[in-house]
């Protein structure tokens, strides 16, 4: 097929990618449902996809990766630049030539005997000021598929493409999905992404992470604007006024969840709905306003599914009865799916997510129970088939934002809710939170890490001048978001949640919405303002005092400790970290230093 553009630029490009991987053909997407049907068939063909029960799962398909690529690969993702202090210390560095020699030896050939699909991609609303485009090659009809639903793609992009718009040349091949060779790199002053010998989501769908957080991360800085790992909330409020908030939770810890909450009964009744704008990436613009106005970038979900079930995520399970790819779940003899937590008892037999037979009581060499679908399973969903999906997803300068709220798994600890003093404070708050490890990234699981804003894998840039830029830009914003720290996961002695959790959060919700109305009073802690007893509307919800008591409990020694932690963190990350958050740190231990309370806990004094 001869190249459908008149940007010469791309089709050297093109042709220049395709002499180094030797496809047997290339193939430009124009992204039409025709199409997208054509090259499912294709995939199903050959068994790169599985189709399923098509009277129960409309549109729907299974997909299973290599066993050992179920997951981003921190270690593997590197950002390539000419000088090692403008990437490191907390990415993998590479110069630019190291990177590309070492790719091209991964690339050579590698797509012989395949088809190479070029596919144009606009992150952000095409036409959009805000938007930026980018060209995906790749050798994955999987990968096609998937960036058809998570990003606007085809033929309309190429028009502006055409008229010479700048784009990201993103290069994906699976290679032999050999891990030893397996990279992620990022080349942020060409604009460009190599990512090969891998076919999972986040190492692939390169205009997810590696373009919309790592590269878009790096033009922020430049151009004065943020892009951030957050989901993007509207609270309608009883009044029919919608007031939204974007929150920073590392991976598979409940953005997605808290983006589509539904309202307890008893808020729903005072008249609380909930809008979908957004459950993992934001792009943050200071408007004319003053304020800070999101965007989305994506138009699809990428999902964890275990967990995902009618009363963690009734929207969800609403949205993923058709037309979505669900990757590495247990088949059900039925072609429907299963996962861990789904509302479904397990099915007496199945198929596992490697294609194993499979039965709920299979046990390992170890005498464990061996779980059917992959910790880290997955769905691709269009947006639009959300049922909260906000009508602002489309509105060129998005939604203005009232709060950022950030969190992270801490069993011990973290309180449910805390607010900062001001942005320092706040910038302070998000650079020292961290998290229990999850199965969204390869690594011991349940470990904790420190992980700035939920940006750590993320950043594209040097961590150091990455919060340097957060501490600017509260300089620079007239009318900031106010800044809150949540912990919806902190545990009892014997490791019960203390907090019911997912749509029971909108409590907590509603009092960052008091506070930045300034309607209510607060408790000045060490850590932060707490809210005052009482001011959680808990109705409807039954929790004993005591509960509640160490839900928010300061535990003074503890939290001394903590800054010892964060400051070894702080310096690990180099010297470029701002002298103003080692400043808040001293000014956190001496506050801590100076309460005291029962058995050391902070006991509202002040
Ligand atoms: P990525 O897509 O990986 O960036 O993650 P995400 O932050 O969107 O993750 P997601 O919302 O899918 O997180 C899912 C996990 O968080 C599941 O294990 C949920 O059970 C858990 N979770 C979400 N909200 C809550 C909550 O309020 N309380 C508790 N205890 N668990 C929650
Ligand atoms: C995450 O890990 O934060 C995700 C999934 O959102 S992935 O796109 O694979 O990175
Ligand atoms: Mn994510």
């Amino acid at each position: 097929m001869d190249a459908p553009t008149q940007n010469n630029a791309l089709k050297k490009w093109v042709e220049e990618m395709a002499r180094m991987c030797r496809p047997d053909k290339v193939y430009w997407c124009d992204g039409s449902a025709e199409e997208a049907e054509r090259l499912k068939r294709e995939a199903l063909s050959t068994g790169e996809l599985i189709e399923l029960n098509q009277e129960l799962m409309p549109g729907c398909v299974l997909h299973r990766t290599a066993l050992n690529d179920v997951a981003r690969t921190e270690d593997l993702t590197f950002i390539c630049t000419d000088r090692k202090e403008d990437a490191s210390p907390a990415n993998n560095w590479k110069s630019r030539e190291e990177g590309y020699a070492e790719a091209r030896e991964y690339f050579k050939n590698s797509m012989q005997g395949r088809t190479m699909y070029v596919v144009p991609f606009s992150m952000g609303p095409v036409g959009s000021p805000f938007a930026k485009y980018g060209v995906e090659l790749t050798d994955s009809i999987y990968v096609v598929l998937n960036m058809r639903i998570m990003t606007r793609m085809g033929k309309q992009v190429l028009e502006i493409i055409d008229q010479n718009a700048e784009f990201t040349r993103c290069l994906h091949g699976k290679a032999q999905l050999d891990l030893s060779k397996r990279r992620i790199m990022h080349f942020p002053e060409d604009n460009a992404i190599w990512s090969v010998n891998s076919g999972y989501g986040g190492n692939v769908l390169l205009g997810k992470k590696c373009l919309a957080l790592r590269i878009a991360s790096w033009l922020a800085r430049q151009e004065g604007w943020l892009a951030e790992h957050m989901l993007i909330l509207g609270i309608e409020e009883p009044g029919g006024h919608t007031e939204y908030i974007a929150a920073a939770f590392p991976s598979a810890c409940g953005k997605t969840n808290l983006a589509m909450l539904v309202p307890p009964e008893g808020l729903r009744r005072k008249g609380y709905r909930i809008w979908t704008v957004g459950d993992d990436i934001a792009w943050l613009r200071i408007g004319k306003d003053g304020r800070l106005w999101a965007v989305n970038p994506e138009s699809g979900c990428f999902g964890v599914a275990p967990g995902t079930n009618s009363k963690s995520n009734p929207n969800m399970m609403e949205a993923i009865k058709k037309n979505t790819i669900f990757t590495n779940v247990v088949l059900r003899d039925d072609k429907t799916v299963w996962w861990e937590g789904h509302d479904d008892p397990a099915p007496v037999e199945g198929w596992d997510w490697t294609g194993k037979r499979w039965s709920p009581d299979l046990k390992d060499d170890k005498g464990n129970l061996v779980p059917g679908a992959n910790s880290n399973s997955r769905f691709t969903v269009p947006i639009d088939q959300v049922p909260t999906r906000s009508n602002r997803l489309d509105v060129l300068e998005g939604v203005p934002i009232s709060a950022f709220i950030f969190g992270g798994r801490r069993s011990r600890l973290a309180p449910l809710i805390f607010q900062a003093y001001n942005w320092n404070h706040g910038v302070f708050v998000a650079a020292s939170m961290a998290s229990e490890r999850t199965a969204a990234q390869y690594g011991k699981q349940g470990e904790i890490r420190y992980d700035p804003m939920a940006m750590l894998p993320f950043a594209g840039y040097n961590m150091g001048d990455y919060l340097r830029h957060w501490l600017d830009m509260g300089m620079r914003i007239p009318n900031p978001p106010m800044i809150f720290l949540v912990n919806w996961f902190r545990q009892d002695e014997q490791g019960r949640y203390l907090w019911p959790g997912f749509g029971e959060n909108l409590r907590v919700l509603e009092w960052v919405l008091q506070r930045r109305r300034g309607e209510v009073a607060a408790v000045q802690s060490p850590i932060g303002y707490l809210p005052n007893e009482g001011a959680l509307d808990m109705t409807g919800l039954d929790i004993p005092q005591e509960q509640m008591d160490l839900l928010f409990a300061v535990d003074q020694q503890g939290w001394l400790k903590e800054c010892d932690a964060v400051k070894t963190f702080f310096n690990s990350l180099g010297e470029r970290m701002p002298q103003r958050l080692y400043d808040e740190l001293e000014q956190l231990r001496y506050r801590l230093r100076r309460c005291c309370g029962p058995q050391g806990r902070f006991h509202m004094v002040w």
